[in-house]
Order: C-alpha cells, then sequence, then structure tokens
C-alpha cells in the first residue's frame, strides 16, 4: 500500500511530517501478510543481518545478535515528558516536553536517509474490540517490522477499523543510523552511545495528539517494538488513570481445579522473575491446570456485573531465553519449535540455539555467542561466571497462538473475570513463600512496598541488589506513582460504594525466591508453585486454610503440603513470620522507598505502614 492511499486524514499527514524530517529513500505501509514477513526476515537475512536456523530443527526461525549496547531496555534513557514535572514523580525521568522534542527533532533530521520508512498500524487487543487500542509505528528497521507482526495484530484490518478519522497513539522510530550511497549495513545499526538513545513518552502534548511515543537509537524489543512497553503500559496507564482502568504489567492464566472450577489470576512480577513460566506452568499437584491468556501485560475493566475484566493486549511473547528449559517450561521451549525469532542467544554447529540453563549441554565442539566469537562448547548447560553463550537478557519472540498451553479464551474481545491477584518479587530472605492481604488497601499497600533483586532485562542497573518496583510497574508507569496507588484505592473503593466489594479480585503476595544461609533456593518453584496457587484458589473461596498474622494472611499449618525434597521445617521457616526482617523492611520503606513520594501518597498506606510497625513491635 502507498502513503497516498492512505485515508486516514490525520494519520497521512503525520507520516508525511515523518517523512519530511527523516528523509527515507522509500515508504511502505505494511499491511501485516505472511508475505511481507517473509520478506522483512529475507530482507536482513540476505543483507547478512540474520542467520536462518536449520529448517531440520527449528524450521522457520531465525537467530538475530545486537550490539552490545543495545541488549536491554534503557532506563536511564526512558522519559516521561509530562508538562509539568511534578505529574511524571520521582520514581520517572522528566524532561521539558519541548526541549526533548527540540533535541530529538535534531537527531531524527536525515536518520532515515538511504533506508526504507514502514508505516505499521497495529492493535493492541484483539481487532475492533472495545478494550483495544490502536498505535501506529513508524519504523527505519525491518527487524521491528516482523518482531510488531509477532507481537501485536498489524495490517490493513486495523487501518479498516481506524477509518477516516479513529483514535490511535503515533510512535515514530529509528535506529538512528542512516546510510550513505553504497555503505552496507554492520550486524545490528543503532545508535551504540547509549547517552544518544531516547524512548521518550509525551502523555499530555498540546500539538496533534495528545500522546506520543518518540524512541531513537536503539532495536532493542522493550525499546523498539513500541506497542508492548511504551504504549501498553506508560500510555496506557496514563489513559487507564484518565478512563478508570488498569493497564498492568502482569500475566494472565487460568486455573482449573481437579473438580473442573476455573479462575484466573493475574500476576505482577518484575521483568525476568518468572512470569512466562508463570503463565504456562505444569502443576505437579494432580488434577490441577494452567492455561495460558497472557505473560507480561493485562489491560483490565470493570464490567456491568462487576467484576473485573483483563485481556492480554499482546499477541506473542518476548521471552527471556536463559534458564528456559524442559524444566523450567516446557510448554515455552514446545512453543519455539518453528517460527521463532531469536535474539541474542547461542548458536550451535548444526544451526540451532543454545542458552545457559537450556537443559542439556551444548552439542558439537564449538559454539558461537551472542557476541558472535566461537567457543568451546560448554560440557554442561551451567551458567559460568565470566563467560555469555546467550546474553543473560536474550529473548525469543513467538506466537501466542503457537503455545500449546494458551487457553480458547485468550483472545476473547469482553476478557476473562479476575479472581486473584497476585504481587511478587525476587527476595532471598523475610517476604513469604505467599500471603494474602487483609483487604484491597492492604493489597494495594502489598504491590505498593513491592522490592526485587534486579535482573539483567534493563541497562544501568545493577544486576543483585534489590530495589522497590511497585507493582512491578517502575520502569512502566506513565505518571507518579503516588497518584498511581491512589488510582488502584479509588477503583477498589468505587467498587465497594456500588456494593461490589466482594467481587473484587483478592490479593496476594509470592515469593519463590528465598534463599538458606548456604544461599541454596528453600523452594523447588516452577512446577511446585501449583501448591501456592490451590491455596490462593482455596482462599478465594474462603476455606479455612490460613492465619491472621500482622502482615496478613498466612498458609495455615498442614494447608500447602511440602512437595518432595523440601523439609516441613523449610516450610515452616517459608510461612512464618520473620519480625526483624520485617523491621528492617519497615525502616527501608519509611526512609527510602515512602519517602520520595510526599504528599502524593495516599495516607492509607502510610497508616498501614504505621499499624505493622506498632503490632511487630507489640
Ligand atoms: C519485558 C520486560 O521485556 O519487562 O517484558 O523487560
Ligand atoms: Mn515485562
Amino acid at each position: 500500500m502507498k502513503l497516498n492511499e492512505l485515508k486516514h486524514a490525520k494519520l497521512k499527514g503525520w507520516v508525511e511530517d515523518a517523512v519530511a524530517l527523516m528523509t527515507p529513500d522509500s515508504v511502505e505501509i505494511c499491511d501485516g501478510s505472511k508475505a511481507e514477513y517473509d520478506r522483512m526476515i529475507k530482507t536482513m537475512v540476505d543483507a547478512g543481518l540474520g542467520v536462518a536456523l536449520n529448517p531440520d530443527k527449528r524450521p522457520g526461525c531465525y537467530w538475530f545478535c545486537s550490539d552490545p549496547s543495545d541488549v536491554a531496555r534503557a532506563e536511564s534513557r526512558t522519559f516521561i515528558a509530562s508538562r509539568k514535572k511534578e505529574d511524571a514523580g520521582p520514581t520517572n525521568n522528566w524532561t521539558d516536553p519541548d526541549e526533548l522534542k527540540a533535541t530529538m527533532k535534531g537527531q531524527y533530521k536525515g536518520c532515515m536517509k538511504g533506508r526504507t520508512m514502514y508505516v505499521i498500524p497495529f492493535s493492541m487487543g484483539p481487532v475492533g474490540s472495545d478494550i483495544a487500542k490502536i498505535g501506529v509505528e513508524i519504523t527505519d528497521s525491518p527487524y521491528v517490522v516482523f518482531n510488531m507482526h509477532i507481537m501485536t495484530r498489524v495490517g490493513v484490518k486495523v487501518l479498516d477499523v481506524l477509518g477516516k478519522d479513529g483514535f490511535f497513539v503515533p510512535c515514530l522510530h529509528s535506529i538512528a543510523k542512516p546510510l550513505g550511497p553504497g555503505e552496507k549495513d554492520t550486524v545490528w545499526p543503532c545508535e551504540p552511545d547509549v547517552s544518544k538513545k531516547f524512548i521518550s513518552h509525551f502523555p499530555d502534548s498540546t500539538g496533534d495528539f495528545k500522546y506520543e511515543i518518540w524512541s531513537y537509537g536503539s532495536g532493542y524489543g522493550g525499546n523498539a517494538l513500541l506497542g508492548k512497553k511504551c504504549l501498553a503500559l506508560r500510555i496506557a496507564s496514563v489513559l487507564a488513570r484518565d478512563e478508570g482502568w488498569l493497564a498492568e504489567h502482569m500475566l494472565i492464566l487460568k486455573l482449573t481445579n481437579p473438580q473442573g472450577n476455573v479462575k484466573y489470576v493475574a500476576g505482577a512480577l518484575p521483568s525476568a522473575c518468572g512470569k512466562t513460566n508463570l503463565a504456562m506452568l505444569i502443576p505437579t499437584l494432580p488434577g490441577w491446570k494452567v492455561e495460558t491468556i497472557g505473560d507480561d501485560i493485562a489491560w483490565m475493566k470493570f464490567g456491568k456485573d462487576g467484576h473485573l475484566y483483563a485481556i492480554n493486549p499482546e499477541a506473542g511473547f518476548f521471552g527471556v531465553a536463559p534458564g528456559t528449559s524442559d524444566h523450567s517450561n516446557k510448554s515455552a521451549m514446545d512453543s519455539i519449535k518453528k517460527n521463532t525469532i531469536f535474539t541474542n542467544t547461542g548458536l550451535t554447529e548444526d544451526g540451532d540455539i543454545w542458552w545457559e540453563q537450556i537443559g542439556y549441554p551444548a552439542p558439537g565442539k564449538t559454539i558461537t555467542t551472542w557476541k558472535g566469537e566461537k567457543v568451546p562448547s560448554p560440557k554442561t548447560d551451567k551458567a559460568v561466571a565470566g563467560q555469555e553463550i546467550a546474553h543473560p537478557n536474550s529473548r525469543f519472540t513467538v506466537p501466542a497462538s503457537q503455545c500449546h498451553v494458551i487457553a480458547k479464551e485468550w483472545e476473547d474481545p469482553k476478557g476473562v473475570p479476575i479472581s486473584a491477584f497476585l504481587f511478587g518479587g525476587r527476595r532471598a530472605t523475610t517476604i513469604p513463600l505467599v500471603n494474602q492481604s487483609k483487604s484491597w488497601v492492604h493489597g494495594v499497600f502489598m504491590g505498593s512496598i513491592t522490592g526485587s533483586e534486579i535482573t539483567a532485562a534493563a541497562l544501568d542497573i545493577k544486576a543483585g541488589t534489590v530495589r522497590r518496583d511497585p507493582f512491578a510497574m517502575l520502569p512502566f508507569c506513565g505518571y507518579h506513582m503516588g497518584d498511581y496507588f491512589a488510582h488502584w484505592l479509588k477503583l477498589g473503593k468505587k467498587a465497594q460504594d456500588e456494593g461490589n466489594g466482594d467481587k473484587l479480585p483478592k490479593i496476594f503476595f509470592v515469593n519463590w525466591f528465598r534463599k538458606d544461609k548456604d544461599g541454596k533456593f528453600m523452594w523447588p518453584g516452577y512446577g511446585e508453585n501449583s501448591r501456592v496457587l490451590a491455596w490462593m484458589f482455596d482462599r478465594c473461596d474462603n476455606k479455612d486454610n490460613c492465619l491472621e498474622t500482622p502482615i496478613g494472611f498466612l498458609p495455615k499449618p498442614g494447608s500447602i503440603e511440602a512437595p518432595a525434597g523440601t523439609s516441613a521445617e523449610t516450610l515452616a521457616e517459608l510461612t512464618k513470620v520473620d519480625i526483624d526482617g520485617w523491621k528492617k523492611e519497615i525502616a527501608d520503606i519509611k526512609d527510602k522507598h515512602y519517602s520520595q513520594f510526599g504528599d502524593k501518597l495516599p495516607k492509607e498506606l502510610y497508616d498501614l505502614l504505621d499499624v505493622l510497625e506498632k503490632e511487630l513491635h507489640a
């Protein structure tokens, strides 16, 4: 499709302005077809920028490797450029929107010379659903085009819904590497200087569009596939605040008990803490079943019946590869056997991918690392300090429809009713295996104090240290985090005032990552987490399986059966209140976390912190 065939005048004008600024050699409007997908991949493979994997082993699969500067989300280069600084809050980088636009326009000038500009109309959520939103991404990266094909719904059908004047979020992206005449691409064209990358969000622009996303210099998924973190979380969280719904960094799973009863659970865990594994879990508990609705993002609205309904706005999974194995996530391993894009994994001699903790040693004599070096094949799949075959944040991109445990209702435009929320983090100490909140407000309190050890999903922060990541939304909330807590409280209060308090999801906090004094994990995790899900399921039915404590409702002894290899004492340790640990936790929350929100911190939350402190000291 050609630019002059676009029927939406505002969209056409926006693309024309981008063409004038970025001066590409040609423009293509993406139609979302399989032929387009294949052509985009071929463009890159023919140019030596990607490798087709062995079709006998991984049919339809490709291997790409990025520049070392471009392996993860760039949090220090991610901006919420609201008109007023206080609207971005203390947890976001803020810059004046006019200044930022002036700087970025300078960078965008001529940035697509020698390249094709692709215009990608996409829908987050099933095309035409009431909950879905449309975005249009302009990019100069074929890699972005085919990944967007997997992660969103792309193409002409979206333009049809958009009509002549429908609402869309404009998303500008460039890898920032114009090509001179005859110049050839390097392996992963991008702006290698991290300080020149920008992932900018304008949540209250005064120009032609109220919401805008401008990304420059990075080709990495979270920075470049703008439907995901930028639109479906940062901008959508602002829309959700304004329109009375929730846009959350949550997986959605369908849990069926041995009697065939179903409950839907939405869970927020920070990046690279196992959301994909949990969404696809294979229960060890006999008779229980988990099916997947989504693994990263949930959009939720209250239905007329007072229940909260969730959709997965995405169409694919952009999962962390290392650690994924038949043991940790057999369903993911089965899903990625075909038609999958691998980025920054290792490449075996026989044309297959490999990563640390994949469950088997690397075959062959040598293996190619994500940096393109040939090294001896490791004899085990264990991660070795100082050696990376796969980058720790290497990824697979796979269509959700290819997942064997995808729930049949995963694309239902009205969504699924949520019975429980689960928050969690990666914590070696203090935080119990599972804990239910005493009320909605207490649940919001739990979400607001979430802490987690940092993983490799972001550049520029030190892996391993604990940081507060409220609701797992720290890098993704598009406005002041104090207002975000207030939004959650407001929605709960509204439901209660309307007589629907009992239909609100129950709220739980989990921690699969406790370690003993020798540094060994105390809980086996993965399929054994079904024991915790089963306990939560019964809590939603108000079964008598808990004890009230100052921090919340903990499992009654015997209400969770210890898995093989976990002693009764260990389970008791995992489900008790660590009074000294919590005292330290409270002090840290008061001094370093809540203190940053000033007047914007809802009083109800501070009051709960005081109550907890008093009870622990009693
Ligand atoms: C992701 C992330 O890619 O959270 O999902 O970083
Ligand atoms: Mn995520």
